[in-house]
């Protein structure tokens, strides 16, 4: 601790008092820090003002051996309430069909445990032999290559941290009314990880493109055989062909044991259990570039090939179903990503977009990755309207959520990345609001 955060004492006369949420650090000498407070500096003295008398009694805990570590480890069993929301779109016919959503109400950093990685299937997760998997590069190659997971293994490989977001993210709050469910089940189709794998250019290289190479298909070995065009541009940019995931091998449902990765690009694009990339000269039109992910526009028009993801933020603390224990100080912390690039800055508002202030962004800054904004603030236990605005390094704003709605079509669904609203009641409720 610095000498300077040694100023700030617990309230009281008991030097043991015990600080909760709901018995908080008194809110004077919250504010007497100033808004550059960082929490870590409150916990950190809170820590420093109790005696080391109050430890001196043993927890039960402490009188038994603890149990062996097990084999791979699992989150505390007071965790267990901590899960992805499982939606099943055909629970008779086709139970693989749907999407598990991220409980991103329950994160505090940027990185998405790999258990809680949202997860959109088009046909369930196949049970794929790494040994038996092989990813063909053929077409408008000079030699077409065969890899097996082994060979792909042997690669140079690089390691970056990517958010992944489904172009139907936030599609929930499309809806006529307002639907009072998690945060993770309205906006919970976004994860960020740490991927490691080969740069798709190195393949492509190795091939060797012939004239008229503009385009690839990539193709997919579930049984929903799902498949997507790609521009050469993008292929050769920042594309990767991923094997590891948070630093161990794909998870599954995230693609095991080979993924394409398309750093900002809609989620539907990084085809997950990557059999095949075919070099084109055109693109393929497949079935899931055809019949989904367009976007109508009021207009009439609709835009085909949306790639990027918009400029997007959402605060998770608090949010919807949850309760603020009263009034005094309260972080409002969420995630904001861009598709873009770079995170410059998010805005909070607390009277439903009429003002706005800057919010502290934490972790690294990096490219296509999520960023957590905290803001320090103090509710006076009046009704409030809670708002977040993320701008890129682009200078891409996210759009108010009538800006947005006044683009699209009625029947529009995906790349929501409107601005979100919390209602905070004076009963310290807080729900889900159109504003
Ligand atoms: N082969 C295959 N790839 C796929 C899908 C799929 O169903 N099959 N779903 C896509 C969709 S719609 C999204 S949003 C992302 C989701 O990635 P995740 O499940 O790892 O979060 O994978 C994409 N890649
Ligand atoms: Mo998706």
């Amino acid at each position: 601790m610095t000498s300077s955060s040694r100023r700030y004492t617990i309230p009281g006369s008991d030097p043991a008092r015990l600080v909760t949420s709901a018995n908080p650090v008194g809110r004077r000498d919250f504010l007497r820090t100033g808004a550059a407070i960082a929490s870590a500096a409150v916990s950190g003295v809170v820590g420093a003002a109790v005696p080391a008398r109050a430890a001196e009694s043993a927890a039960p805990w402490q009188k038994v051996p603890g149990t062996p570590a097990g084999a791979y480890g699992q989150p505390s069993e007071f965790e267990k309430s901590v899960t992805r929301h499982v939606i099943r779109a055909y629970p008779e016919i086709a139970p693989g069909v749907g999407s598990t959503l991220s409980p991103i109400q329950s994160f505090h950093g940027t990185i998405t445990p790999s258990g809680l990685h949202f997860v959109r299937n088009h046909n369930g997760t196949p049970s794929i032999d790494p040994a038996q998997h092989r990813l063909l590069i053929h077409g408008l190659v000079k030699r077409p290559l065969m890899f097996t997971v082994a060979a792909l293994s042997r690669y140079p490989t690089i390691t970056r941290t990517y958010f992944i977001e489904c172009a139907g993210n936030s599609g929930r709050n499309l809806a006529p009314q307002p639907q009072q469910i998690s945060a993770g089940v309205l906006h919970g189709l976004i994860s960020n990880t740490e991927w490691t794998g080969i740069p798709l250019s190195l393949l492509l290289e190795e091939a060797g493109l012939e004239p008229g190479a503009a385009w690839l298909l990539a193709e997919g070995a579930d049984s929903a055989s799902m498949s997507r065009s790609v521009p050469m541009e993008k292929a050769l940019d920042d594309a990767m062909i991923a094997l590891y995931q948070n630093g161990e091998r794909l998870r599954p449902d995230q693609g095991y044991p080979v993924r394409l990765f398309l750093p900002g690009w809609e989620g539907n694009m990084n085809v997950k259990w990557l059999r095949r990339l075919k070099v084109t000269d055109g693109p393929t039109h497949t079935k899931d570039e055809t019949s989904k992910y367009t976007d109508p526009l009021r207009d009439g028009k609709a835009l085909q090939f949306t790639y990027e993801m918009g400029v997007k933020s959402v605060i998770t603390q608090p949010s919807s179903g949850m309760k603020l224990d009263g009034y005094g100080f309260h972080e409002i912390s969420g995630m904001a990503w861009s598709g873009a690039g770079r995170i410059r800055r998010v805005e909070v508002s607390t009277d439903g977009g009429t003002t706005w202030k800057d919010a502290a962004l934490h972790g690294q800054q990096l490219s296509k990755s999520v960023v957590r904004f905290r803001f320090p603030w103090e509710w006076n236990g009046a009704p409030a309207v809670l708002q977040s605005r993320a701008t890129d390094e682009k200078g891409n704003v996210q759009p108010a959520r009538a800006v947005w709605l006044a683009r699209y079509a009625v029947d529009a669904r995906f790349h929501n990345n409107s601005i979100a609203s919390w209602e905070l009641g004076a009963d310290g409720s807080v729900k889900n609001v159109y504003a």
